[in-house]
């Protein structure tokens, strides 16, 4: 959990990259939980934390542009179907684009497995405790990964609609995913998160058939939060309107080229 939510972030970190860094670990992991912290030093924690995430995004954003990457940061509730977008995206994609990912949850390594199965290279982090990911240990899963030149990273966030909408990661977008089953209300109930994205998908379409939602309400309130969110509809399990995202990334992928080519 993280300062920045108010929660403290902090208890178990495993640091487990071999890689020297000058960088240090510091204010991210302070323990703004503490009893006795002021309100007034409860911001100052948080802005703190998050001018320390801006620079490593910074960096961040720097390696991809130098590179010509295009990156993507996955967020959502969990089980929205992140995973297996991926994995029915790389299914599509691969012998086009050049494709890694990075994996975050607070445990295992269940979804970088699941996306090594597809023939991808996979890094997992683990946050613990913690409820996102941030652009330090994004940082080092990025010198583990190696990426090609003009490849296509997709970095899955922890799942959760709060957190991981703060944190800048150097991607290029957020793609907010949005299943069918979670109700049409959620945009204007987690504001910040489909504010800070660019794309909402709403997936899970195959279940529409046994549900209410009523995605033209879902999609005016994601609109409401956000009038240049872009929306596409699709069920990563039928593969119906997979197209559509497909063709979104390739439009994605072909601007990176040619602003760094
Ligand atoms: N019916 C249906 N189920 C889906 C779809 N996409 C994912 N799922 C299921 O939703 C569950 C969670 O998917 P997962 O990819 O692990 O979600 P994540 O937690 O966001 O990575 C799994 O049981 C998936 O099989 C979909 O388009 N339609
Ligand atoms: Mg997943």
């Amino acid at each position: 959990m993280c300062a920045v939510c108010g929660c403290g972030e902090g208890h178990s970190h495993d640091h487990d990259h071999p890689h020297d860094h000058a960088h240090d670990h510091g204010a991210g992991h302070s323990h703004a939980h503490a009893p006795g912290l002021s309100p007034l030093r409860m911001v100052q924690i948080e802005q703190d934390i998050l001018a320390k995430n801006n620079r490593y995004a910074s960096e961040n954003r720097r390696y991809f542009s130098e590179r010509g990457m295009l990156v993507l940061n996955l967020v959502s509730s969990p089980g929205s179907g992140k995973t297996s977008l991926l994995t029915e995206t790389i299914a599509r994609l691969q012998n086009e684009v050049a494709i890694t990912v990075i994996e975050g949850d607070q445990q295992t390594a269940r979804d970088a497995e699941r996306i090594r199965a597809t023939g991808v290279s996979a890094v997992q982090i683990n946050t613990g405790k913690g409820c996102h990911l941030d652009a330090h240990r994004v940082g080092h899963a990025v010198e583990t990964l190696q990426a090609p030149k003009h490849s296509l990273l997709f970095i899955e966030n922890v799942g959760n609609l709060v957190c991981p909408s703060a944190f800048d990661l150097g991607e290029a977008h957020k793609v907010v995913i949005l299943s069918v089953t979670e109700g049409e209300d959620k945009p204007i109930k987690y504001p910040d998160m489909f504010h800070a994205a660019d794309l909402m998908i709403l997936n899970k379409t195959d279940l529409l058939p046994y549900l209410d939602f009523n995605s033209e309400e879902c999609i005016q309130f994601a609109k409401q939060v956000n009038p240049k969110i872009k929306v596409l509809s699709l069920s990563a399990k039928t593969g119906e309107g997979m197209d559509g995202w497909l063709q979104w990334l390739k439009a994605e992928l072909a601007l990176q080229r040619i602003a760094y080519a």
